[in-house]
């Protein structure tokens, strides 16, 4: 996969993709005090052609709330620099174990271990860096950071990957699994629009709205993931698929079967979508990446 393949949005969303990935270039130069091959690491990860749903997320709230934004730019960075490094550790021999994302060699694969645990370790303290220091007014950075801190810590992203790795070799029910995807994939989708909302001062109605869009998006995300680990195509993917199944862990379709996990898919991109409603047309675009998540195949 290369990043002109990934035009996976409507045009209206698409056209921020440029933008995030040059601020995104320019927030990981870093200065000489970073050692080369760990800023390399980070480089070579966090400008991957990943296909950006977070901060394209985060720009595409402000943008339906009235924002500017280049005040939500920062925060379209940051969660997409805590995404990598989530995906950076995941992918370390101690946890999945993956050789290959994005289409390229695993970060640990390219640079070793250490490394890539460093360069997973950089992102974090690099993303609530730029919220403090770049969203305006610091009232707004503040409630940023406060947001992005809750959805990436130990009861939302950290507990549900540790919960998924502890489940599994356990029996699942649904309610078990959606407990563990609500915080480890669903959390940072949501916090991104609530974000977005946030830098552009929206009210509660609307930054409400938006997260139960986020929670029904981020579960469907999630079963649609576990479909394509299941029948997608590795070089769509950029990834090894198989991977659930071969370490015996629970998943959707091994809970409810393939066809129900389809069904259950589609019902919360139809209440993603129903709780645009405030909105009214200006929902256009988060409608469009609705169907996109439900219909993806990468
Ligand atoms: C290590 C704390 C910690 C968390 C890891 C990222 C993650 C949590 C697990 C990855 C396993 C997985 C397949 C999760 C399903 C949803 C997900 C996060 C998929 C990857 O996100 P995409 O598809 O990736 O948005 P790109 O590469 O397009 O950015």
């Amino acid at each position: 996969m290369t990043a002109s393949d990934t035009t996976l949005f409507p045009p209206e969303i698409e056209s921020f993709r440029d933008r995030i990935d040059s601020q995104l270039d320019i927030y990981s130069e870093l200065d000489g005090d970073c050692p080369d091959h760990l800023r390399e690491a980070i480089r070579y990860c966090l400008l991957a052609p990943g296909k950006r749903i977070r901060p394209l997320l985060v720009l595409t709230a402000a943008k339906m709330c009235g924002g500017d934004l280049s005040n939500a730019m920062p925060a379209a960075c940051a969660v997409e620099m805590i995404h990598n490094y989530s995906l950076i550790h995941d992918d370390l021999p101690a946890m999945d174990d993956d050789e290959l994302r994005r289409g390229r060699p695993t970060c640990h694969v390219k640079f070793g271990e250490a490394t890539a645990i460093l360069a997973g370790d950089s992102l974090i303290p690099m993303a609530f860096g730029i919220l403090s220091r770049d969203i305006q007014p610091p009232e707004i950075a503040v409630q940023c950071i406060e947001k992005l801190a809750l959805a990436s810590g130990p009861t939302r992203l950290v507990g549900g990957q540790a919960d998924d790795l502890n489940l599994q070799f356990a029996a699942a029910d649904v309610r078990s699994l959606e407990h563990i995807h609500r915080r480890k994939t669903g959390a940072l989708l949501t916090v991104s629009l609530e974000m977005g909302a946030l830098t552009a001062s929206a009210d509660a109605e609307l930054r409400n709205s938006l997260i139960k869009y986020g929670e029904n998006l981020g579960l469907a995300f999630q079963i649609v993931d576990d479909l394509l680990d299941l029948r997608g195509s590795q070089a769509k993917m950029g990834k090894k698929i198989g991977k659930d199944a071969a370490l015996g862990k629970q998943t959707y379709p091994a809970v409810l079967g393939e066809s129900a996990s389809e069904d259950r898919a589609r019902q919360m991109i139809e209440d993603a979508i129903d709780a645009l409603t405030p909105f009214g047309e200006g929902a256009k675009a988060l409608e469009l990446l609705a169907n996109f998540v439900v219909n993806r195949t990468q």
